[in-house]
């Protein structure tokens, strides 16, 4: 057993006591409970969960908040991986940055109601004939997976409500054990302000420089090894600039918190190709180039997909 400040579960505890409570929690583990009771028992068996995390949180600078920090993140990735994973048979808990990338819509151009249909008279609508194919593939996709109860969407902006509702899905995850996944490809802060310190007002100016001290979030990647969720398969990201220090940062991640696999990737080429660090040595993993559309979370959730059904097997022997 790992002994209380090894872990920082008194900075957890003071994060979660001093956080602002979530606003519709009660609807949230409603919402969870179905989709898990629901893929309890689909077809007579239990579906693979995986709770997908995806986008950036923020850290609001006042209480009525005007100014926040954030962090980097399309959604992308997480759009991306849920398709995959949905496609390799999962039901996806898609924990993501409200206003970024979705499931299925990642090929319809940016404003998709204002380019991808017309009005011919004043009772019809159509798709214009260059975005039919992408509309239709989108529309019946998403539909498909939420009438499977594949895809439970639920939405975060900062970083109070994304642990809280990271801490919320592992819970309830429980009784799924090794058939449950983390795949956490959110940027999440570092450093944060505490509730209890923060302004409740905008923040006048006008009087000079402003000096702000960040606290360090807690890191509850550890906590969710070893507390939350001990038996479910947990893949971590690690996110860096410089390509030089990448590999061995994600290598000390994959051993301070005891993930399945860390993958590593870096800003300017994570659309191309990413390395999936493990115990059981790195992988480069990269899109097909000779398959037209082809993209990198493909094979990336393709290797994750079977080191699972591993995991699972060694689990159950
Ligand atoms: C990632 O590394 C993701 O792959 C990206 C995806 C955010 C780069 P996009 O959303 O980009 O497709 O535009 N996510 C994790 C980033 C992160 O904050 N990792 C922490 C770290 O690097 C560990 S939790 O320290």
């Amino acid at each position: 057993m790992s002994c209380i400040s090894e872990l920082g579960e008194d900075e957890v505890n003071s994060f979660f006591e001093s956080s602002p409570p979530l606003k519709n929690m009660e609807e949230i583990v409603q919402k969870l409970n179905a989709f898990i009771h629901l893929n309890s028992s689909a077809g007579g068996r239990r579906r693979r969960i995986v709770c997908v995390t995806s986008g950036g949180t923020t850290v609001p600078l006042e209480q009525r908040c005007v100014r926040y920090i954030d962090n980097f993140s399309s959604g992308n990735r997480g759009a991306a991986s849920t398709e995959n994973f949905v496609k390799a048979g999962y039901a996806v808990i898609f924990l993501f940055r409200r206003g970024t990338c979705q499931p299925y819509s990642r090929s319809l151009p940016d404003d998709p109601f204002l380019e991808c249909f017309k009005f011919p008279d004043n009772t019809n609508i159509q798709v214009n004939a260059s975005h039919v194919e992408a509309v239709k593939v989108a529309v019946m996709d998403q539909q498909a997976a939420v009438a499977e109860s594949r895809l439970l969407k639920l939405p975060f902006t900062t970083i109070y409500e994304y642990l809280q509702m990271l801490q919320l899905i592992a819970t309830a995850l429980k009784d799924f054990g090794p058939c449950s996944m983390f795949y956490l490809a959110a940027a999440v802060s570092d450093f944060y302000v505490p509730w209890k310190s923060m302004t409740e007002h905008k923040i006048e100016s006008g009087s000079g420089p402003l000096d702000i001290r960040l606290a360090q979030v807690p890191k509850m990647l550890s906590i969710l090894r070893t507390n939350w969720a001990p038996k479910a398969f947990c893949i971590s990201f690690k996110l860096e600039t410089d390509s030089k220090i990448l590999i061995e940062k994600a290598t000390k991640a994959l051993r301070k918190y005891k993930v399945h696999a860390v993958v590593a990737n870096e800003l300017s080429t994570r659309k191309e190709e990413v390395v999936v660090v493990s115990s059981s040595g790195n992988v480069v993993v990269r899109c097909d180039s000779e398959k037209p559309g082809s993209i990198v979370e493909d094979n990336l959730i393709r290797l994750i997909v079977d080191r699972h059904s591993t995991y699972i097997k060694e689990f159950s022997t």
